[in-house]
């Protein structure tokens, strides 16, 4: 059974607005898929011999047809082009800056942050914590979050928050129950995923999967609205459950083991037909009972908000909830453009996806990934 908090406390806990950054440039899967394949014509002509010899196995290419079929992906944005499609060195390029310079994870949460305040009308005066989460962070202290609030001049706390795709939804629950409990009165949540950077571009398997975005939302009390586009949080559940199969082993501990900080096994990499046969029952069983708590069945719930990693795991999720397929109003995907956001992909959706919302109206808030983890919130449009 899995933990649903949705406390008795007379508090009523809304979504008060919500911000989005998409970077300028993009790249598509035929970009990608091209300097991929200029990388395996020059991987395989400097093995050429050990390929010969049998120790070497030589690389296949990628194919842009391969990765929109399997996945649903078409393109994805990014937050420096530069680099990336360079066989030679297959990494974005991005430049250092200085301990007195903005970073570039902090900068892209800005975009999102204010875009948010603005959707909720509130000024950094109203806000008393601000939640940095997502799947990396740039650095490990001081944390970004604080860096943010220094920036947009809030006053109260800030901290940050890791969760693999989970942390958007995590932190949102965090949010939820701090202003239930009253320790804030508004609670800035953001989700800056530069998730470009941990990429193995060399790896066949994963290339194609990641972008980088920013997402933010603004949660508060319903006696503190100043917003027009609320939508209450009547519940959060969360569950995780241990798995190696999603894992990136990067972290400090690599300079005491004299080992590569940047090998492939510290990059993303995944055992991705388990991770869709494991998650993708786990997902549905917990959406279903966590909307039972209120209730509510599948019919009576107008829009899904599902984590962005792969096309076919949310048309199969929403497929065992819904119990025929589902329609693209119902679930909507931004995946075939934005790719895996890591956590902010059903703030993706969620962000683009619920100006039709009339009052009473349900949506469900889901993320599942690394962790394995999984994040909802029932939704109801004031
Ligand atoms: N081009 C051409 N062929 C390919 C390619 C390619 N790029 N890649 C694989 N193939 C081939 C394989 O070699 C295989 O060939 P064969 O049958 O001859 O052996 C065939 O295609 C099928 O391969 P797969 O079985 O691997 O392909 P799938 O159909 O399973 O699709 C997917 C692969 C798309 C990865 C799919 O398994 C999937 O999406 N699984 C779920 C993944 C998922 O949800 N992962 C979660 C991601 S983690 C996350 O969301 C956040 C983590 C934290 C952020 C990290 C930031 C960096």
């Amino acid at each position: 059974m899995n933990f649903v908090y949705g406390s008795k406390d007379m508090t009523r806990v809304v979504i008060s607005g919500s911000g989005l950054w998409t970077p300028e440039q993009s790249v598509t899967n035929e970009e990608l898929v091209a300097s991929y394949n200029e990388y395996v014509d020059l991987f395989n002509q400097e093995n050429a011999d050990a390929i010969a010899a049998g120790s070497v196995a030589e690389k296949p290419y990628s194919s842009a047809e391969f990765i929109a079929k399997a996945s649903g992906i078409k393109s994805r944005y990014v937050y420096a082009k530069e680099g990336m499609l360079d066989p030679k060195r297959m990494c974005p390029m991005i430049s250092e800056r200085g301990d007195e310079e903005v970073s570039q994870q902090a900068e892209i949460a800005i975009y999102a942050a204010r875009d948010a305040m603005a959707s909720a009308n509130k000024s950094a005066a109203d806000i008393d914590a601000v939640i940095v989460s997502c799947a990396y962070t740039q650095r490990a202290y001081p944390a970004i979050a604080i860096e943010v609030q220094e920036q947009l001049g809030i006053e109260g706390f800030g901290f940050d928050m890791l969760v693999a795709c989970s942390a958007g939804t995590f932190a949102l629950h965090r949010a939820y129950e701090m202003v239930k409990a009253g320790t804030a009165r508004s609670v800035l949540v953001i989700n800056p995923e530069l998730t470009t950077p941990q990429i193995n571009l060399c790896d066949r398997d994963s290339h194609f999967i990641f972008g980088d975005v920013a997402t933010a939302m603004i949660v508060e009390s319903v006696e503190t609205t100043q917003s027009s586009d609320n939508f209450e949080v009547l519940s959060t559940s969360a569950l995780t459950k241990f798995s190696s199969n999603i894992r990136s082993n990067f972290g400090y501990v690599s300079r005491a083991q004299d080992v590569d900080p940047f090998g492939a096994d510290k990059l993303f990499h995944q055992e991705g037909r388990k991770v869709f046969k494991e998650v993708c029952p786990m997902a549905a069983a917990h959406i279903s009972e966590h909307i039972a708590q209120h209730q509510l069945g599948a019919a009576d719930v107008k829009r899904w908000w599902l984590h962005q990693a792969n096309i076919n795991m949310n048309v199969l999720i929403a497929k065992k909830i819904l119990g025929r397929d589902p329609n693209i109003t119902e679930a909507p995907i931004v995946l075939d453009r934005y790719a895996n956001t890591a956590s902010a992909g059903s703030l993706i959706a969620f962000n683009l996806y619920h100006d039709d919302f009339e009052a009473g109206d349900y949506g469900l808030l889901c993320s599942f990934g690394a962790g394995y983890s999984i994040g909802s919130l029932v939704l109801q449009k004031l």
